[in-house]
């Protein structure tokens, strides 16, 4: 059964790949998986057909069949769970992608995500610049102990899996300059980036923001 995702009918991110749709369209992709794009608008996305997908009245969603998820985190890990290519068949190297995974989520996107809040809607207050420092030097912490992890490796844990999938769309969020002072994540998002299932579904959200579609 071919799944139907959710995507922003007008990205605000311009077509980057910023959005969230993007990590779910590389899971497919890399996992050769075919699927189809319903595209909201976002007041859809807070009407009562969206929310009984999503009760955040968010995207991305993810239905197949009579199975509705949301959560970029559920959803990677349902297409990583049912088909070869982003979780390791052993069972402990398995383990230890998922764990990068809810690493991603849970431990590195955070401090990124606060200061995008921070940037966006509290740099006009008397305490702007200082919380816009605080959540870079939070970063910074991260980024470092997890180019410590990477070392020279190309990829979190031997091959490429969900959680690198995760881990480069989190970072990409992040990007210049802060990124580029860690030499080694920048050559990491860009490895992961460069991936061909990457490039397909990038063009698949760019051609959504150019044309709509
Ligand atoms: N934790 C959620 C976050 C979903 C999320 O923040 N989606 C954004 C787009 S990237 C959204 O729908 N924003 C519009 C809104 O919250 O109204 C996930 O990983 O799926």
């Amino acid at each position: 059964m071919i799944p139907t995702i959710t995507a922003f009918a007008r990205s605000p991110d311009g077509g980057r790949g910023l959005a969230r749709d993007m990590r779910v369209r590389w899971a497919l992709e890399e996992t050769g998986q075919p699927y189809e794009v319903r595209l909201v608008s976002f007041k859809a996305m807070k009407e009562p057909d969206h929310l009984a997908l999503h009760p955040f009245g968010q995207i991305p969603t993810y239905e197949e069949g009579d199975l509705a998820l949301f959560e970029t985190g559920a959803i990677i890990l349902h297409i990583a769970e049912r088909h070869d290519g982003l979780l390791p068949k052993e069972p402990n190297g398995r383990a230890r992608a998922i764990t990068w995974m809810f690493a991603a989520l849970n431990t590195v996107e955070p401090p990124i995500l606060d200061r995008e809040t921070t940037a966006l809607s509290e740099r006009g207050e008397t305490w702007g610049e200082a919380r816009l420092r605080l959540t870079e030097e939070r970063i910074r912490v991260r980024l470092s102990q997890l180019s410590a992890q990477l070392g020279d490796d190309d990829w979190l844990d031997g091959a490429f899996s969900a959680g690198d999938l995760l881990m480069v769309s989190v970072l990409m969020r992040l990007g210049p300059p802060i990124l580029d002072e860690f030499p080694s994540l920048a050559a990491y998002v860009a490895r992961g980036q460069s991936r061909p299932a990457y490039q397909r579904a990038f063009e698949a959200q760019l051609k959504v923001f150019r044309e709509g579609i």
